[in-house]
């Protein structure tokens, strides 16, 4: 039987009513209010590549109409950057970086609360509960090596954390410094994990490293390059960010990963506190958790593995499952963040020069 078009309009009617409500309830934390002010469009810290940044922000503006603008900042300087701004937020949204750096932010209330109506989608492993953080995608921290390099030190492909205090690395190793990058950071709490939360011993694994890194550099993507380059064997990186890498033409890159396990990062997105454009930061975050949002990646050679479950994934993705990863807990490594890269900074190397 034909239903009755007044019907049908009244229930879809219904069925929207509904949704608002519904989206309404969702929004549990931080919902857009009357008072809520906003010019219409987003700025974003934006954490990943130039390249993820410029693809995500464009296609954001494309799908809403909100313009979107990026600054790239490694993970320790988006932190500095909205807290020097705290009082007039330059940033409405922070988009990609390890969460561990959002939860660094959240100590400082640097990070408004909001959760999101699609981050139902997002399994809770990589989430904040109380939506201070949401996770758009996972990354795993490997060794990218430069197979020639290694072959003329007659040194093999390191396998574990320890292959990497081998003297014959001397000045070999690439990795940043883990006030300004949070690779690096990812790197630092990995040693506590393995070290079963021993600080001190963690600390002692990188100061034994030491005499091994050539330079600490600011932005953690860049011990990838200078393995390309040659001027370094090996770089303790993100693995997408080897594969980025190979694919610029550097096939003498090779990725492994560490026996005793490894860390991983999940990337996030947040609302940052005292936003000037909080509804369209909120469409923002909404959009960054979707399928659509987060299939971008691969396009703009970045091979992280997306958190939404429907988003498809590149087959140069690295499979999580067949990795030995550590338990890394993201509030715990933000919560000591500020004290052991101050300790870093003191006990093993001072932080790079802007
Ligand atoms: O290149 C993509 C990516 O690895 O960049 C972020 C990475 O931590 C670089 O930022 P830092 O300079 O702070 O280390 C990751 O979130 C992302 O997967």
């Amino acid at each position: 039987m034909a239903v009755p078009y007044s019907r049908t309009v009244g229930a879809l009617s219904a069925a929207a009513v509904a949704l608002v409500v519904l989206s309404a309830c969702a929004r549990t934390d931080s919902p857009a209010s009357p008072s809520d002010k906003d010019t219409g469009k987003v700025t974003v810290a934006c954490g990943a590549t130039e390249e993820w940044c410029t693809a995500m922000t464009a296609a954001f503006t494309r799908k809403t109409g909100i313009k979107a603008e990026y600054v790239r900042l490694s993970s320790g300087e988006a932190v500095a950057r909205i807290q020097a701004g705290k009082a007039n937020p330059e940033f409405d949204v922070w988009h990609g970086g390890p969460a561990d750096g959002y939860a660094a932010a959240v100590a400082q209330q640097l990070l408004e609360n909001y959760v999101s109506p699609n981050a139902a989608a997002i399994p809770d492993r990589y989430k904040d509960p109380a939506g201070s953080w949401t996770g758009v995608y996972v990354g795993l921290l490997g060794f990218c090596s430069n197979t020639k390099i290694l072959a003329e030190k007659h040194v093999a492909v390191p396998q574990s954390w320890q292959d990497l205090l081998n003297p014959a690395l001397k000045r070999d190793i690439g990795i940043a410094h883990p006030s300004t990058s949070g690779t690096a950071y990812t790197a630092m709490w990995t040693q506590v994990a393995l070290h079963h939360g021993d600080q001190d011993a963690a600390l002692g694994y990188m100061k034994q490293l030491h005499p091994n890194v050539l330079q600490y550099s600011k932005s953690g993507a860049a011990p990838a390059q200078q393995a390309a380059r040659g001027e370094v064997g090996v770089g303790v990186i993100f693995s997408h960010d080897c594969v980025a890498a190979q694919e610029q033409g550097f096939k003498d890159l090779t990725v492994s990963f560490p026996a005793e396990g490894t860390g991983y990062e999940v990337g996030g997105v947040a609302l940052v506190k005292g936003a000037h454009n909080p509804v369209s930061a909120r469409e923002y975050i909404d959009w960054a958790l979707t399928a659509e949002a987060q299939e971008i990646g691969p396009a703009a050679k970045a091979y992280q593995a997306p958190t939404n479950p429907t988003a498809k994934v590149s087959d140069k993705t690295a499979d999580l499952s067949k990795v030995k990863v550590i338990d890394y807990d993201v509030d715990a490594a933000g919560k000591a963040k500020k004290d052991l890269t101050k300790r870093f900074d003191t006990e093993v190397a001072s932080a790079p020069k802007a």
